[in-house]
């Protein structure tokens, strides 16, 4: 038995994975510091099996066990976080620790692949609109992480857009991220300074639905995504683009993000899909990374 943990900035999900297959699934909502942090993965654990495996698919960015931020805002503990040694001596058993975005992308490469009709990408990058923005590449069919696990970070790619609300340091420290336009996080910030009241971003997508302001702001969320995949595709040169996360598979968004692509000169442009693994591509890509 294999255990899948991902870690978002909001959510905290575990899943007990045989064969590739979710046998059992549970989520929390994500916690604000180490302490509550152990505590929640007994929760979630709790009266499972012993793993044989661990894989974590976790926001951040992983360099020797540990976890760093990019955005620093995401997850104030996060900073060096020694997750792999705290996993391996609470489960006694190997730990691997990815990048969420990157072992999503693995997991939606895995589940074209395994299709077995020969048309699967060999060149894919995977796009989470959630909490933040990430992203990871599978390049010439090989998950990319990079030297230093940053590869596919889109999030922190320049925005050629301006947020609604003005323009607004990242929690990297940069100026014009497309994070800033185009998270959950940053389109529940652009909503509540342009309704002038407290909105999150499901609200905001209910009502784009007949809103100009709002539909506005998700629209320039939507070509600021357009944007980042015309200049990945210009310098890897993509065959399919899949965004996931509750704010990419959030009703119109996708149709929202293709016709802002349409919009664009671009030669050749990538093949755009959702995630066909939901909610569940990190998970089971993490566990397809360890198969
Ligand atoms: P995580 O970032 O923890 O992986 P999610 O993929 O669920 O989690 O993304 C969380 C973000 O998505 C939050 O900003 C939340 O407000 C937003 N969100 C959740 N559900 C919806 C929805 N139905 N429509 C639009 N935004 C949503
Ligand atoms: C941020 C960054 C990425 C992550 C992405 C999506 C942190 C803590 N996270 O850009 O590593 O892949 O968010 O993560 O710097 P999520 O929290 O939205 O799932
Ligand atoms: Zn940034």
């Amino acid at each position: 038995m294999l255990l899948a943990i991902d870690i978002g900035g909001t959510k905290l999900a575990a899943a007990m994975v045989e064969d590739g297959t979710i046998v059992a699934r549970r989520q929390v909502p994500m916690v604000t510091g180490a302490a509550q942090f152990s505590t929640a993965i007994e929760a979630l654990v709790d009266g499972w099996p012993g793993p044989a495996q661990v894989s974590v698919a976790t926001t951040g960015y992983i360099d020797d066990g540990k976890v760093y931020p990019v955005n620093r805002n995401i997850i104030s503990f996060w900073n060096g976080f020694p997750l792999a040694q705290l996993l391996r001596q609470r489960f006694g058993c190997p730990v691997a620790l990815f990048n969420d975005a990157q072992a999503a992308a693995w997991g939606e490469y895995c589940a074209r692949r395994d299709e077995g009709d020969g048309t699967h990408p060999a060149n894919l990058l995977f796009i989470t609109l959630s909490t933040g923005v990430g992203g990871g590449l599978v390049l010439d069919h090989r998950l990319r992480a990079g030297p230093h696990g940053l590869a596919g970070h889109v999030g922190h790619a320049p925005a050629r857009l301006a947020p609604a609300d003005g323009a607004v340091v990242c929690g990297c420290g940069r100026l014009g991220c497309l994070e800033m336009l185009a998270s959950g996080t940053a389109l529940a910030r652009q909503a509540s300074v342009i309704f002038q009241e407290t909105l999150d971003s499901a609200r905001l997508f209910a009502l784009a639905a007949d809103e100009p302001r709002a539909a506005a702001i998700v629209d320039n969320a939507a070509l600021a995504v357009a944007e980042a995949i015309a200049g990945y595709h210009m310098i890897v040169d993509l065959d399919e683009v899949v965004i996931g996360g509750s704010v990419g598979l959030a009703s119109g968004m996708l149709g929202r993000i293709s016709a802002a692509l349409a919009g664009l000169p671009l030669a050749s442009p990538p093949r755009l899909s959702a995630a066909r693994l939901g909610a569940d591509a990190g998970l089971l890509g993490a566990a397809a990374a360890l198969a």
